[in-house]
C-alpha cells in the first residue's frame, strides 16, 4: 500500500504559503507529538528554507512524556527552538510564547536601534492537516477565532489572528506533499488522521496499530482490549477485540469494519492511553 493523497486545494495552499512566507518573521511548525518525524513535510521545509523556525510538538497530552522529551532533545540537536504543547488545555503555551519572543528579539533590537516603531512579531503557523494549528491559535487568542475540526483539511484560506499586542499569527491550511514514500510513514499519518480516509484502508491501519501496541504497550491489549493470549496472528487478535466489545453482525460474526473504526477512534481520542508511534 502506498499513501497518495494530495487534494487539489493543497496546490493552492502551497502557493499561498510560499507567497506569505515573505511577510513573516518566523514560522511555528506544529507536529503531532505522537509521530513528529512522520509529520515533517519535506516540501514545506524546503520552502521555509533558512527562515527562523520553532518546532512545537502539539497534542502532548496524547504522547508519553519520556518520548516527547526525547523528540524535543533531537529537534534541539538539529538547531531548532522546540517546545511541547497541549492546545486543548493550553499546557506549554507560555514556553511557546517565550520562544517566539526569543526568536523575535534580534528584529526587535534592530528596529529599536534604527529608531523605528516596534511592530508585532509576525508568525506563520504551518503543519500537515489535523495537527491542531487552528486549535493552537484559538487557545492563544483566548477565544474561538479559527475553525477547527476532527477531520483533516478544515482550514482552507489563510487567516490572520492578533493574539496579543506583540504577536500576530497567520493560520494556514494543513499541507501534505504529493507522495509519501514509506508505507510505515503513511500508516502513521493514517492513524493520526492526517491523510484523508479515502487514502487508506482502516483494516490496514488497525493491524498496524495492533503491531505498535504489541511492541510498545501490550498492557493496553490485555487491560483495555481484554485480550489474554497475544501470541496469535494479528487478524485473529482484531476479531477477538471485536467479539469482546460486542461488535457483531447478524448471525454472530464479528463486524470487522466497525471493530477497526472504533479501535482507530479510540486511539485518536487517547482512550487507549498515551501512545507514541515513534
Ligand atoms: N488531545 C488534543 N487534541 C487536540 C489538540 N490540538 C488539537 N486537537 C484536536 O485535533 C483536531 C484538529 O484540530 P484543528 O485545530 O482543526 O487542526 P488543524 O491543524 O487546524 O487542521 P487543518 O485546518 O485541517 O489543517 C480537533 O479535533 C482538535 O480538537 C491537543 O493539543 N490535544
Ligand atoms: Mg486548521
Amino acid at each position: 500500500m502506498s499513501i497518495n493523497w494530495f487534494p487539489g486545494h493543497m496546490v493552492k495552499a502551497r502557493k499561498e504559503i510560499q507567497e506569505n512566507l515573505k511577510l513573516v518573521d518566523m514560522v511555528v511548525m506544529l507536529l503531532d507529538a505522537r509521530a513528529p518525524y512522520s509529520c515533517r513535510n519535506p516540501q514545506l521545509e524546503k520552502m521555509i528554507g533558512p527562515k527562523k523556525t520553532i518546532m512545537v510538538l502539539n497534542k502532548m497530552d496524547l504522547a508519553p512524556t519520556a518520548d516527547t522529551r526525547r523528540h524535543l532533545e533531537q529537534l534541539r540537536g538539529e538547531g531548532y527552538l522546540a517546545a511541547a504543547m497541549d492546545s486543548t488545555s493550553g499546557k506549554g503555551s507560555r514556553e511557546v510564547l517565550q520562544l517566539i519572543a526569543t526568536a523575535f528579539a534580534p528584529v526587535r533590537e534592530d528596529l529599536q536601534r534604527r529608531g523605528r516603531r516596534i511592530r508585532p512579531a509576525r508568525v506563520m503557523i504551518v503543519g500537515v492537516p489535523n495537527v491542531g494549528k487552528s486549535s493552537f491559535l484559538n487557545f492563544l487568542a483566548g477565544k474561538k477565532m479559527a475553525k477547527t475540526g476532527a477531520r483533516p483539511g478544515v482550514t482552507r484560506g489563510k487567516q490572520w489572528v492578533r493574539v496579543r499586542d506583540d504577536i500576530e499569527f497567520m493560520d494556514t491550511p494543513g499541507l501534505m506533499w504529493p507522495k509519501i514514500d514509506s508505507v510505515e510513514q503513511g500508516l502513521k499519518l493514517a492513524l493520526l488522521d492526517i491523510v484523508g480516509e479515502k487514502a487508506y484502508q482502516e483494516y490496514d491501519a488497525s493491524l498496524y496499530l495492533l503491531q505498535v501496541l504489541k511492541e510498545k504497550a501490550p498492557q493496553v491489549l490485555h487491560e483495555k482490549l481484554k485480550l489474554d493470549n497475544l501470541d496469535r496472528p494479528d487478524q485473529e487478535l482484531l476479531e477477538d477485540i471485536g467479539r469482546k466489545k460486542g461488535h457483531l453482525v447478524k448471525g454472530g460474526d464479528v463486524d470487522v469494519e466497525k471493530t477497526c473504526n472504533v479501535l482507530l477512534q479510540d486511539f485518536r481520542k487517547g482512550k487507549l492511553g498515551r501512545l507514541s508511534l515513534e
